[in-house]
């Protein structure tokens, strides 16, 4: 393709971004536009790949080739990841196993499950997505994790953490239910995933009911940070205890040869061998005590071993785990150097190995992480009862800023955000300070915590739920848009919603005072709005919000970093037409300002409420029974998300979407305006 051309496609890709398709919502067209300007459809000239369509492509390719389709696989995944970003270390890692997996098992109808899912982009271009893989994670494009929406071959959803074992015991048990005898299932599990609460719920159960699972344990000694807790440690013991191993791969070759494990006297079988393995070598396999087969540790990266060995087990019948060892990154040298940066790099030059990342030194305002990182270790610094907790996102939520400073009262936790929760309780309980920062769509995995170990027990908890809100390219799994709604209604909780750094700064200083009991902070992913926000903290009065703006025809409400849309929003209506809005930031959920709103309900006709979280049950359904309760009779439309999931695309293009942005809420409030003018309220106050 010439450069005329691409430069011409690519100013014509700007316009259709900015103008009329993103009016008419012809993304696909964008996309392929994007995909011309982009150089993508100059594409490689892959040998093997670029034929292969499906895995049945793949399964004719011989066997003694397959490392060179793991070499053309690697580079694509490098090539795409560099010019539209994603999860790059972890997809590295499990190239030859995808390709074994997908080689040795016949999907779609057997089934690959993909614990997180963030490294199956191998998966995908091997199954018929090779042409759209340069669409990932964009705005109606392929999604970035495991979606059966999308393809028959994403056997189940996922997103979070350490679900894959429970889901594919539940295939493998309908399977034989239904006798689908034939069928296999795999769960693809890392060990960070296997630190996860659910994982072990997952083998206890696989123990003991009758299944045909495979669970491949893919070790590579990181979760997106360094992983932590006694699992890790174990998994490198039963990894470099030799004598054990050889004894386990000779008694398992004897009793093969003389053909004495079938299936009727397996069971028995292996619990002698295991116990006499044990006994001569000190050494206990967690899964062979649990009664499923362990095989390995074996190099993740020799993909004609994987087929060998996967061939073979997946002749025995019954629960059994292979153990494979991967570096994260492997194959690209500046990810497997550092696999926390690499895990998900933004662009990079493929050459150099050079992330394109912002200008440290340019005056912006800072990520809201930074923020809550920075003014933690402040706080820690003078509170000697503070204490942090992780589930696995030190660096994530920039808690690495304290943990560098004082790292004994870091604790990251695993993947784990129950515990996190119960464990931040206990400590809160024995008179500790514990500010517990968890992104707000894994908070979900800890609701019963947070109500009956922290909210009951009214502990002084400080939850800080990062990334709430629309998160974008993580998409639906992803999004923070519940938290307002699932929190609103459990008793003691404090909740509130910084508007900007300055009051994140605030709410965390007042969350430290004495006898604050359970209280949450959420703020969203990505930047704030100032760059002078390094202010001495002050107090924040409980349940106290505040009027940006008076005005007298309508009443805006917002909560958190809504207020900024919505400002803009308010300017511009004011600007086109003559009329007077007031703004309100209610700031805190919970408890309500109510002198406020007694305020809002006697002196306006139309409100509009306005929240980056669902409408059902959230913040502007709270507004609405304060003001049904108290008689006001107003109209009150409520702004944010409908009973919907939302996809995954820049947090533009989403706040479009949804009507967020600052246009959508304009136009909502004209409509208000509007129907204020053709109707007629009644107004009864109490
Ligand atoms: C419930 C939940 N908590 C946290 C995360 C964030 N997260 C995404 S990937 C990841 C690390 C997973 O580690 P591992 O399973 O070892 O896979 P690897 O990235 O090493 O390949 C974490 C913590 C998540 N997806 N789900």
């Amino acid at each position: 393709m010439s450069n005329f051309n691409e430069n011409v496609l690519y100013k014509k890709y700007m316009q259709c971004k900015d103008k009329q398709y993103k009016k008419n919502n012809d993304h696909k067209f964008i996309l392929f536009l994007q995909a011309i300007s982009t150089n993508i459809m100059d594409k490689k000239n892959y040998q093997y790949i670029n034929h292969i369509n499906s895995p049945i492509d793949l399964k004719e390719i011989n066997r003694n080739e397959l490392p060179a389709v793991c070499d053309e696989l690697r580079q694509f995944i490098i090539d795409e990841v560099s010019k539209n970003p994603g999860h790059l270390g972890s997809n590295l890692g499990v190239v030859e196993l995808t390709v074994a997996l997908h080689y040795v098992f016949s999907t779609p109808y057997d089934r690959i499950v993909w614990d997180v899912g963030h490294q199956a982009y191998g998966h995908k271009i091997l199954t018929g997505r090779r042409d759209r893989f340069y669409t990932n994670r964009q705005f109606k494009g392929l999604c970035g994790f495991p979606s059966p929406k999308e393809s028959e071959y994403d056997a189940f959803g996922t997103g979070h953490s350490s679900t894959s074992i429970s889901a594919a015991l539940g295939m493998s048990v309908a399977s034989l239910l239904k006798d689908e005898r034939n069928r296999q299932v795999v769960a693809v599990i890392g060990d960070g995933a296997m630190t996860g609460g659910l994982a072990f719920e997952g083998l206890n159960n696989t123990s003991v009911d009758k299944n045909n699972l495979l669970i491949v344990l893919n070790d590579n000694q990181m979760a997106i940070d360094p992983v932590q807790g006694g699992f890790t440690q174990y998994l490198v013991d039963i990894t470099t205890s030799r004598t054990y191993n050889k004894i386990r791969f000779n008694a398992y070759r004897i009793l093969k040869k003389l053909n004495i494990l079938n299936d009727d006297k397996k069971n028995r079988i292996i619990r002698i061998n295991n116990s006499v393995k044990a006994t001569l070598t000190r050494q206990h396999n967690i899964f062979e005590g649990l009664n499923i087969r362990y095989f390995g540790p074996v190099d993740g990266h020799d993909v004609d071993g994987l087929v060998r060995i996967m061939s073979e087990i997946k002749k025995f019948n019954g629960p059994k785990v292979l153990h494979v060892i991967t570096k994260k990154g492997k194959g690209y040298e500046p990810a497997e150097k550092s696999a926390t940066v690499w895990h998900a790099p933004g662009k990079f030059n493929v050459e150099t190995g050079e992330r394109k990342v912002a200008d440290p030194n340019a005056a912006t305002p800072p990520l809201f992480q930074e923020v809550f990182g920075e003014t933690l270790l402040e706080l820690a610094q003078k509170n000697k009862k503070i204490v942090a907790i992780t589930p696995a996102m030190p660096s994530g939520c920039s808690m690495t800023i304290m943990q560098k400073e004082l790292p004994s009262r870091v604790f990251d936790v695993g993947i784990a955000e129950g515990h996190a929760v119960t464990f931040s309780a206990g400590m809160a309980k024995e008179g500790l300070i514990p500010f517990c920062n968890i992104y707000s769509s894994f908070m979900q995995r800890a609701y019963d915590n947070l109500i009956h170990d922290v909210a009951l027990q009214e502990l002084n908890v400080v939850m800080c739920l990062d990334r709430a809100g629309i998160v974008g390219a993580d998409g639906a799994t992803h999004h923070g848009i519940f938290d307002l709604a699932y929190m609103r209604c459990i008793p003691h909780l404090t909740i509130a919603a910084p508007r900007n750094e300055i009051e994140l700064r605030n709410l965390m200083f007042t969350a430290q005072q004495p006898n604050m009991g359970p209280f949450v902070i959420r703020y969203p992913r990505g930047k704030g709005t100032l760059i002078d926000w390094r202010h001495p903290m002050k107090a924040v009065a409980i349940g106290k919000g505040e009027c940006l703006k008076p005005g007298k025809d309508l009443a805006v409400l917002t909560i958190g970093t809504m207020a900024v849309n919505a400002t803009k929003a308010i300017q511009k209506i004011e600007n086109e037409q003559n009329s007077s809005i007031a703004h309100y930031d209610l700031r805190f959920l919970k408890p309500l300002d109510e002198a406020l709103l007694h305020e809002v309900g006697k002196n306006f006709k139309q409100v509009i409420t306005i929240e980056d979280g669902v409408i059902n049950g959230g913040f502007g359904s709270a507004v609405l029974e304060f003001m049904s309760d108290n008689n006001y009779n107003i109209h009150l439309k409520r702004l944010g998300i409908n009973d919907t999931f939302v996809e995954h695309g820049t947090p533009e293009e989403l706040y479009t979407m949804l009507g967020l942005d600052a246009d959508g809420i304009a136009k909502s409030i004209a409509e208000c305006l509007k129907d204020a003018k053709s109707m007629k309220f009644e107004k009864f106050n109490v």
